[in-house]
């Protein structure tokens, strides 16, 4: 399942990737989680991001990505498949499968910010030949992961921030319109279903900035006063709106219309994700750890909620559609 993560310059694309490779491990390894979710990352994803991983846990960002570089990272996701009252086709019942585990493939795209602005910049970057390799991989993705920068929200109309903050929703917009264009091209509807994903990054920001636009005058509930509160599913997908209606109308407006072009778009997701920081050595903000619960050393101290959410969302993809099935004990590793 190719997975674009679209963002706009310094949204956090690549924080996002690191932190998501961090809470794969976490989860995989929490004993609560035996057997519930695991992954597989070939070489080449693992070069890449085992720096980031690095970087993240050592109060480092990652480096900005530059014009032209793309990443692809590869990764398989497992996860039991549930069977209560399933009836299972004859060939796994064939196969005695008592614990099948459905696999998805995660193929996620990292690009520059600059490329993603660029890429909405042709009018005519749709039907031309000229789309560069990166355009194309990013249509051709079926989950799209779209950062939102918290920190960036204003409602200072006067501001540089506010039209740049506009001039996003209008990207991300027109990529919609894009994707739902591409992919209604293609012959089979079980092609043509998207999954959209919208990230609230730099969360950190929103919560501990008094200015914050959001929570004076977007009447939040009273009582959501820690990330804890969004737990809720309705409060969260009403919180979310809210932020898109106030500030991302072209966006959510665009999400909707998306239908109209003979492709199926799954009901969009939030999560939200954020990275607390402490003071550098320079003065600036970097990474914070924090000493791990009941254990001994250190861990990202990161919004592992939201993430583990995420990858959980990925299993809803995974059982609707999965790349494949293959039986536990076939990816059983040996415990130490
Ligand atoms: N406070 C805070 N800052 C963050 C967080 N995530 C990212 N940042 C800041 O945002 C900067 C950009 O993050 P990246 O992940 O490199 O952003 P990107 O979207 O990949 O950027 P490009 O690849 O250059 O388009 C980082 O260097 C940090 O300074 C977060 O969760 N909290
Ligand atoms: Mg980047």
């Amino acid at each position: 399942m190719p997975t674009a993560i679209l963002g706009d310059r310094a949204a956090g694309k690549t924080t996002f990737i690191g932190l998501l490779y961090a809470a794969q491990i976490r989860f995989t390894n929490d004993p609560a989680n035996k057997d519930v979710f695991r992954f597989y990352a070939d070489p080449t994803a693992l070069s890449i991001i085992r720096k980031l991983y690095e970087n993240l846990k050592t109060s480092a960002w990652p480096d900005g990505t530059t014009k032209g570089q793309k990443s692809m990272l590869r990764f398989t996701f497992g996860y039991e498949k549930m069977l209560h009252g399933a009836v299972l086709p004859q060939w796994m019942r064939e196969r005695d499968w008592i614990h099948p585990f459905a696999t998805i493939n995660f193929n996620v795209y990292d690009v520059a910010g600059e490329d993603i602005q660029d890429m909405t910049k042709t009018p005519d970057g749709v039907q031309s030949k000229k789309l560069t390799d990166i355009a194309k991989s990013l249509l051709e993705s079926r989950v799209l992961v779209m950062l939102i920068d918290t920190s960036k929200i204003t409602e200072d109309c006067d501001s540089d921030e506010y039209r740049s903050m506009l001039e996003y929703d209008g990207i991300m917009a027109t990529l919609i319109s894009m994707i739902a264009q591409y992919n209604s091209e293609k012959p089979d509807p079980k092609e043509r279903k998207i999954y959209p994903v919208i990230v609230f990054t730099k969360f950190d920001t929103l919560f501990q900035d008094e200015n914050a636009v959001m929570i004076k005058d977007m009447e939040i509930p009273k009582d959501i006063k820690t990330y804890a509160d969004l737990n809720n599913s309705n409060i969260r997908r009403d919180y979310c709106e809210k932020i898109l209606r106030n500030f991302f109308g072209q966006t959510l407006a665009l999400l909707k219309g998306g239908k109209l072009m003979n492709v199926s778009f799954d009901r969009t997701e939030y999560f939200f994700s954020y990275v607390n920081t402490k003071f550098g050595k320079d003065g600036k903000a970097v990474p914070n750890q924090r000493k791990i619960l009941d254990g001994a050393g250190h861990e990202i101290d990161f919004s592992y909620d939201e993430y583990a959410r995420f990858i959980m969302h990925f299993k809803k993809i995974a059982n609707e559609m999965p790349d494949g099935i293959r039986e536990r004990e076939e990816i059983t590793v040996t415990e130490q």
